[in-house]
Order: C-alpha cells, then sequence, then structure tokens
C-alpha cells in the first residue's frame, strides 16, 4: 500500500496517491474532512491556520463513494497561494523575487541547500514544511476508513507539552477518546490540559516554540500483524520509521519502552493466562507488539516532538551568501503543533497498519479481505 505526497507549503497545493486499497470499500466525505480540520486544532497553532480551510478533493479512485481499486488521487488546496502567487509561483514571473539566505538552526534549511544546490533556501524550506502532513493526513483518512471496516480503530492524545506531563493512565480505552477534540490540547486529563495552555501561552509570550509528546492507539487489531521473520517485516521498525518521519519528530516508542528498559524482566513483560477458552494478558508493556508482531492488545505508540525551530526570537545562524553572522529567518510560525503531531501520527500509523492488512490478508475487493480475515480469526480462535 504507497501512499506518496506532493505539494510545498505556499505552492498552489498538496497532493496524495494512495495505491493498493481493495475494491469495494466505502469512504465518507465527511470524516475524511473532519480529519482534515482535526489536524489544524490545537493551542499553539499561529496565523496561518486562520487562512486555510482545509479540506481533501477526490479526483480518481473513488465512484458513488466506493473505491474502485485503482490509485486514489486526493487534493488539497493551499488558500495561501493566493498571497503568494508571484513568490511560488510554477512558471517564471515578471516580478523581482528576493531568495532566502538564512537557515533556521533544526530545519532543513543548511543541509537542504548544500544538497540541492540551491542559493534559495526558499527551494528547500517549502518542501520542507510540515504544510506536507496535510496530505498525509488526507492519504490516512483512507486508510483509516480501511481499517475502520475490519474493526480497527485509530486515535491519539497529546501525553506531553514541553516541560508538563499527563498522568499516565491504567488503561485506555476507545471510548475514552469520545470528546478528545474538544480539548484544546487533545489531552485527556484536565488538569494537565489546563496547565500544558498555560505553558504554551507563557512561553509563546516569551518568543519560545514548545515541543512535546503524543501517542497513537490503535483499538481492534488482530494478532500476527508484520513478522518476526526479517526485519524488515516487523511492525516495530515499520511504526518507528513512519512516525520518526513526521517533521520535527526526534524519538519514537513503543508500549513502556523507555520504562522498562531500566526495569528487571520480571517486571518488563505481560503474563500470559488462558481465561474462559481464550487467552488473556493481565498488563500491556509492549505496547501491543510481540517479536516484530500485534499481540491483538490496543498498539501503543509515542512520537516525541522537539520544539519548531522557527522562533520569533531567531538564534544565531550565517548568511549563506556572505558567510557573514545573522540572525535565523524569522517567518510567521506556530508556537506548538503537538496536539496535530497527534492526528499526524494516527495517518502514519493507519498507513502502516492498512498495509500490514493487506500484506497478510490480500484482496482485490473489500469482501475478499474480510473473509481472509474471518477465516483466520476462526483459526486461531480470535473471535
Ligand atoms: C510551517 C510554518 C507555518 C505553519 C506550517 C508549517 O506556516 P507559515 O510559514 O505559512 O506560517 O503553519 O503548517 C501548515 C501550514 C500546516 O498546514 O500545518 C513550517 O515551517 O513547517
Amino acid at each position: 500500500l504507497t501512499l506518496i505526497t506532493a505539494g510545498e507549503s505556499h505552492g498552489p497545493g498538496l497532493t496524495c496517491i494512495v495505491d493498493g486499497l481493495p475494491a469495494g470499500l466505502e469512504l465518507d466525505r465527511d470524516s475524511i474532512n473532519r480529519d482534515m480540520q482535526r489536524r489544524q486544532l490545537g493551542h499553539g497553532r499561529g496565523g496561518r491556520m486562520k487562512i486555510e480551510k482545509d479540506g481533501a478533493e477526490v479526483t480518481s479512485g473513488v465512484r458513488h463513494g466506493r473505491t474502485l481499486g485503482s490509485a486514489i488521487a486526493l487534493r488539497v488546496d493551499n488558500r495561501d497561494y493566493k498571497n503568494w502567487e508571484e513568490r511560488m509561483n510554477p512558471w517564471p514571473v515578471e516580478a523581482d523575487v528576493p531568495e532566502v539566505h538564512l537557515p533556521r538552526p533544526g530545519h532543513a534549511d543548511l543541509v537542504g541547500a548544500w544538497k540541492y544546490n540551491q542559493t534559495d533556501i526558499r527551494n528547500v524550506l517549502e518542501r520542507a514544511s510540515a504544510r506536507e502532513t496535510a496530505a498525509r493526513v488526507a492519504g490516512g483518512a483512507l486508510c483509516k476508513a480501511f481499517l475502520s471496516a475490519l474493526g480497527v480503530e485509530v486515535r491519539s492524545h497529546v501525553v506531553q507539552i514541553g516541560s508538563v506531563h499527563a498522568p499516565e493512565p491504567a488503561t485506555l480505552t476507545l471510548g475514552d477518546f469520545d470528546a478528545i477534540d474538544e480539548d484544546p490540547v487533545r489531552c485527556l486529563d484536565k488538569a494537565a490540559s489546563k496547565a500544558m495552555v498555560g505553558h504554551i501561552n507563557q512561553q509563546r509570550k516569551a518568543n519560545e516554540s514548545i515541543g512535546g509528546v503524543f501517542e497513537v492507539v490503535a483499538f481492534g487489531l488482530v494478532p500476527g500483524l508484520g513478522s518476526h521473520v526479517s526485519w524488515e517485516t516487523r511492525l516495530d521498525g515499520r511504526l518507528a520509521m513512519a512516525i520518526c518521519s513526521i517533521q520535527a519528530v526526534k524519538g519514537v516508542s513503543i508500549g513502556d519502552a523507555w520504562d522498562v528498559a531500566g526495569r528487571p524482566g520480571s517486571q518488563a513483560h505481560d503474563e500470559i493466562f488462558y481465561e474462559d477458552e481464550h487467552y488473556a494478558r493481565h498488563t500491556n508493556h509492549s505496547g501491543g507488539l510481540e517479536g516484530g508482531m500485534t499481540t491483538g492488545d490496543p498498539l501503543l505508540v509515542r512520537g516525541a516532538m522537539k520544539p519548531l525551530p522557527t522562533l520569533t526570537k531567531p538564534l544565531q545562524s550565517v548568511d549563506i551568501a556572505t558567510h557573514e553572522p545573522a540572525q535565523a529567518l524569522r517567518e510567521r510560525t506556530d508556537s506548538c503543533t503537538v496536539p496535530a503531531a497527534g492526528v499526524v501520527g494516527e495517518a502514519m500509523v493507519a498507513h502502516v497498519l492498512a498495509s500490514a492488512y493487506i500484506d497478510k490478508f490480500g484482496g482485490d475487493h473489500i469482501d475478499d479481505v474480510r473473509g481472509a480475515l474471518d477465516a483466520y480469526r476462526t483459526r486461531i480462535g480470535w473471535t
């Protein structure tokens, strides 16, 4: 299942192509657009989000609300393009467009300019921008629709913003997430949420940007997605890549990862029981993955996001045209995007899981996938 994106932050628009979904899958336009809007939410967003009202237009691969089995293309317009038509026009313009020469520490600016032989950093930063995640979320919404049809639901929440941590919930259920998007930082704990909002306000006033940690949770997975037999089919690795590929994410963890590293083995694993003719676990330290395969328990994946590299009080840098010391590029920016990154994390996890279902159950039509899944569930007694 491939998901590719194209598009620059202030160009005419973004495109996502998803290829490999079975035919006959029912899609709902509103739920795709709901995800597009959820990605725009969160306390700490900047001026750009007042301009964009994201929605995804399907231009191929779908007819009368059902997939055709062919590649699906989604178009997301950049409303802001009207303010950037000269600077970002795909074709030559009369106007004299100034180049950007001041790389931001922490951004792709400097290395991208070296690597792609650019004198104008804008030729790098436009694609490196996290605006690209709007296209991922559009494609991810299709993966989520496929997973939903197989009984899998993917959610996310924020567990840390800057120095403020939410208390660790003992267990999570799907119902816990019903009102998550109504919270200003998409946090499940009200007191922590309030402290997070306060922290963002305080740091923003100090011209700082703020990072944090989000968690993606998937419910309803069948055991045995992914595989232990070769490194590239281990689901832990695929999820880590998917999460770490999100702009500004520097770390990923699965289950109690960093905590179990410091515990003795007797407190690190999930003991196996047989109750009411079913296998059962009373803990989920593994985050729903053993041997690179899903266990059938909720999948728990976290992404750690660094503070955004565009600062309203810029850091020390160098002008790449003159090599003179200078302050880094100062652009309009968000101060905190961890709540939005959680929504992007859902899309990325949904893509990895949808791929794993297709790898295991194949199917040109959604009914074939369901048939193969049901037969497997019956065989392993997972009912
Ligand atoms: C971004 C900078 C800001 C963000 C943008 C990512 O945009 P601008 O430079 O236009 O103010 O708002 O994110 C989005 C536009 C988005 O849709 O998420 C950056 O430099 O990465």
